[in-house]
């Protein structure tokens, strides 16, 4: 199962709208088959690993990340296809929240006389789905806030000077992050002074984010979509509706890279679900430009509050990520 989410992640930001799933098929202790969701969704895990293994899919176990979909798509349902190759085992992590599956795929397999195992490695499973889940359960993404700056969380300097606070290595994560999310958002504000790019470079990638500029304002001159920039979607709505509709266009992870307004905004709506930092060595003062805008928590039992997930160093900065306390 270890070995299904390590390919379930290679979907992480690129099989959106679905899950990113992984599939591995193991028979005679020997791995016969692997698959993970493909770029936009389809083909699913499954199909990808029964594929591989041909006939050697009969007797077989199958390992999947999620229940294995029970509704006609594009293809027929995955079960039918597991049951169709022969297979004989099901270890499945977690039930698939669509309401078309939702525990309608265990049970065609069991039906068909396939043992099944449920809820192995769940807890890691979920976390990879934590975007899936909040799609279908919330109806809005998971969003992950990023704050990049210096110890006192400044991100410019008064006269507005902000190239670079932190250093290569930690950009180059940054790009890793995207990589891992549907779509990079950034405030009006942001994207007239810093004209950003919001795409993945440094890392091979399947599928380019989504480019979201939140804003009801004008909208700077960037690069059309094409090979290296993804779709570019201007979004003139306040956040939480904002939110509501990029759910409903299948968007289920969201990197949101500033500016201090927009980081503000979200905080106070309550929406933020994983914060990643990025700190420098490095003191701006309070005449620097903050990372997050002003909030109005007169009281500090309001204030929004996260745990502390991981921390490690990129070069010479530290980075942090802090999960949501209350869900
Ligand atoms: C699987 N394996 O790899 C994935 C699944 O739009 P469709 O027809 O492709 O179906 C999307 C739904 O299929 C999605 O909402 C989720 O329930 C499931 N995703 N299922 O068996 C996979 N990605
Ligand atoms: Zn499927």
């Amino acid at each position: 199962m270890n070995h299904a989410l390590r390919l379930a992640r290679r979907g992480l930001g690129n099989a959106w709208p679905n899950p990113a799933v992984g599939c591995v098929i193991l028979r005679d202790e020997r791995i016969v088959g692997r698959g993970w969701t493909q770029p936009g969704g389809r083909p699913h895990a499954e199909r990808m690993a029964l594929d591989q293994a041909g006939m050697l899919a009969r007797g077989a176990t199958a390992y999947v990340t999620l229940e294995p979909c029970a509704h006609h798509g594009r293809t027929s349902p995955c079960a039918e296809a597991l049951v169709k190759a022969g297979i004989a085992r099901v270890v499945s992590a977690m039930t698939d929240p669509d309401p078309r599956v939702a525990g309608r795929g265990h049970q065609i397999l069991r039906d068909a006389g396939i043992a099944v195992t449920e809820d192995v490695g769940q807890d890691q499973a979920r976390q990879m789905q934590a975007g899936f889940l909040s799609r279908i359960r919330r109806g809005r993404p998971f969003l992950t806030l990023k704050l990049a700056g210096s110890f006192d969380g400044r991100i410019a300097t008064a006269q507005g000077e902000s190239q670079w606070i932190t250093g290569p290595a930690a950009r180059l994560h940054v790009h890793a992050m995207r990589l891992a999310h549907d779509a990079v958002m950034v405030g009006g504000r942001t994207a007239r002074a810093d004209r950003p790019s919001l795409n993945v470079r440094g890392f091979a990638t399947p599928r380019q984010p989504v480019r979201i500029i939140l804003t009801s304002g004008p909208v700077p001159d960037l690069p059309p979509e094409g090979p290296s920039h993804g779709p570019l979607w201007v979004v003139d709505a306040p956040v939480a509706e904002a939110m509501d509709q990029l759910a409903e266009r299948g968007i289920t992870r969201v990197f949101c890279e500033g500016g201090g307004v927009l980081a503000a905004s979200l905080l106070q709506a309550g929406l933020v679900d994983q914060v990643i930092g990025y700190t420098a060595g490095v003191v701006l003062g309070a005449d620097g430009l903050p990372s997050v805008g002003g909030m109005s928590f007169p009281r500090l039992a309001d204030a929004p509050r996260f745990r502390l997930l991981e921390t490690r160093r990129v070069g010479p900065d530290l980075f942090h990520r802090w999960g949501r306390l209350s869900a």
